[in-house]
């Protein structure tokens, strides 16, 4: 039976499946999905499966593309990879259990309409075990005032590539506080500084795994 580390790896490298032609020098080799249903027939835990093999994998992948080692098209293939461990586990996983780490809510902002970042940020947060709520792009502030109430989420993220969507931050993070919510905001885009961040009460996450990391501090219990 292999490892965890060796699943993990599995994972950071984009294997989904055998059938998977990526990445070349493991064509026609078992891929996250079949060892996956290999450790399940051994009896191993599906949440030692999940904790120890499928979200360190992300984790990791998620630190290099931070280090800029690994790109956009990477991260994409982990995450087919994941998610076919992740089919694999899920009926031997209790609903309680998948969605231990929380929700967190998420938007690109009103007057903006990029979500390539916005969705990597979802991606990766759901990789280490996150709900996410995706309110999409173009959100106006009372939008996240809604999803608050609805969810309760532990946090919330903002994303905005353009300089004139930057200010619709400030906005949504006025209109919260001004509704009593005081739930902690994580800002990411492009344009964006930690100054900034810190200028709109927010905490400037510069990639997804300062998201992860950022939330990981906010929710320490379950990290
Ligand atoms: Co737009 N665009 N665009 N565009 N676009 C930029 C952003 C721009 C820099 C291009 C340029 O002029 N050089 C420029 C902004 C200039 C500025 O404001 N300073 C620009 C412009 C001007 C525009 C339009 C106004 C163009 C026009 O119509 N005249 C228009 C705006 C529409 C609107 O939003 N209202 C527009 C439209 C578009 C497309 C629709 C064509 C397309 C978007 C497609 C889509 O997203 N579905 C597009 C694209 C693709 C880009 C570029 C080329 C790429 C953006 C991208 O996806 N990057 C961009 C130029 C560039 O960056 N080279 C550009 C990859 C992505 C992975 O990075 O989103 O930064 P990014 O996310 C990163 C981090 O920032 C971080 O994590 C991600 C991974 O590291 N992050 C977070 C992001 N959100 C986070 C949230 C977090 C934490 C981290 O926590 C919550």
């Amino acid at each position: 039976m292999a490892s965890f580390e060796e699943v993990a790896a599995l994972v950071e490298q984009g294997k989904t499946d055998a059938q998977s032609n990526y990445p070349r020098h493991l064509k026609g080799q078992p891929g996250v999905r079949e060892l996956v249903r290999a450790m399940l027939d051994e009896k191993v835990p599906a949440m030692d499966i999940l904790n120890k093999a499928l979200t360190p994998g992300m984790r990791s992948l998620g630190k290099k593309f931070s280090e800029g080692t690994v790109f956009v098209p990477e991260v994409l293939l982990a995450m087919k990879a994941m998610k076919a461990g992740v089919e694999e586990l899920l009926p031997f996983l209790k609903q309680s259990e998948i969605s231990s780490r929380g929700t967190f809510v998420i938007g690109t902002v009103q007057g903006d309409i990029h979500d390539i970042g916005k969705n990597l940020v979802k991606m990766l947060l759901e990789g280490v075990g996150w709900n996410v709520v995706d309110l999409g792009t173009n959100v106006p502030a009372a939008k996240f005032v809604e999803a608050v109430k609805e969810h309760k989420p532990a946090a919330i993220g903002l994303s905005a590539l353009l300089t004139t969507t930057m200010e619709a931050m400030k906005e949504v993070v006025t209109t919260l506080r001004a509704a009593g919510i005081e739930t902690p905001v994580i800002v990411g885009g492009a344009p964006l500084s930690d100054s900034f961040a810190k200028e709109i009460g927010a905490t400037y996450g510069q990639d997804p795994q300062a998201a992860i990391e950022i939330l990981d501090r906010i929710a320490p219990q379950a990290a």
